[in-house]
């Protein structure tokens, strides 16, 4: 069957996407990201802001990560391209494709039970279950979303809250709402 997908439709599919900055006014480039990515994503629905110490590349300045969900009639391809759009008008550069300081980074976390994997893009995210910066605001917001190919029933809050698997120490609420 031919499945069609339509710009911003709501009650298409469910999307979670995570945001990230650690260059420049961090509060106001997430600001931006969320109100350009509303025009993509309906009935948003946004995490607390959290103030979280750099992964993988630990010299570069602390980062403030959020999560969003909502639904979305673009496509995962098109909805990619449209959250480049919005990390490009906040300033990006991408020096460091994976891990440097960014004004503002975008990713798709969750796209309802999809499983892609493609050089460009891989859903469900292929580094979320072992980053608290993405755990932590996502379970506040869609505790219940079953992460597809995590294991039978595993959930998001049952995948944050397995303990030793995640370092929360690094993560600190920081701001109720963006
Ligand atoms: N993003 C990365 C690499 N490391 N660390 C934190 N705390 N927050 C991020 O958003 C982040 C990171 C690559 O996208
Ligand atoms: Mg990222
Ligand atoms: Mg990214």
């Amino acid at each position: 069957m031919e499945i069609r997908f339509f710009e911003n439709r709501p009650g298409s599919t469910r999307v979670a996407v995570a945001l990230g900055s650690n260059l420049g006014n961090r509060l106001e480039n997430l600001r931006s990201g969320v109100e350009r990515v509303r025009a993509v994503i309906c009935d948003a629905v946004v995490s607390s802001a959290y103030e979280t110490r750099p992964m993988y590349v630990e010299a570069q300045p602390p980062f403030l990560n959020a999560c969003l969900a909502g639904t979305t009639g673009l496509a995962p391809r098109a909805l990619l391209a449209r959250l480049q759009e919005a990390e490009s008008a906040a300033g990006r550069v991408r020096l460091d494709p994976c891990c440097g300081p960014r004004t503002l980074d975008l990713d798709i976390l969750l796209y309802g039970d999809l499983v892609l994997c493609e050089p460009e893009l891989t859903i469900p995210h292929p580094r979320m279950r072992e980053r608290a910066f993405v755990l932590v605001p996502l379970a506040e917001i869609a505790p219940e979303w079953e992460v597809p190919a995590a294991g039978s029933g595993e959930t998001v809050e049952t995948v944050a809250a397995l303990a030793g698997r995640v370092d929360r120490a690094g993560v600190r609420q920081t701001c109720l709402t963006l």
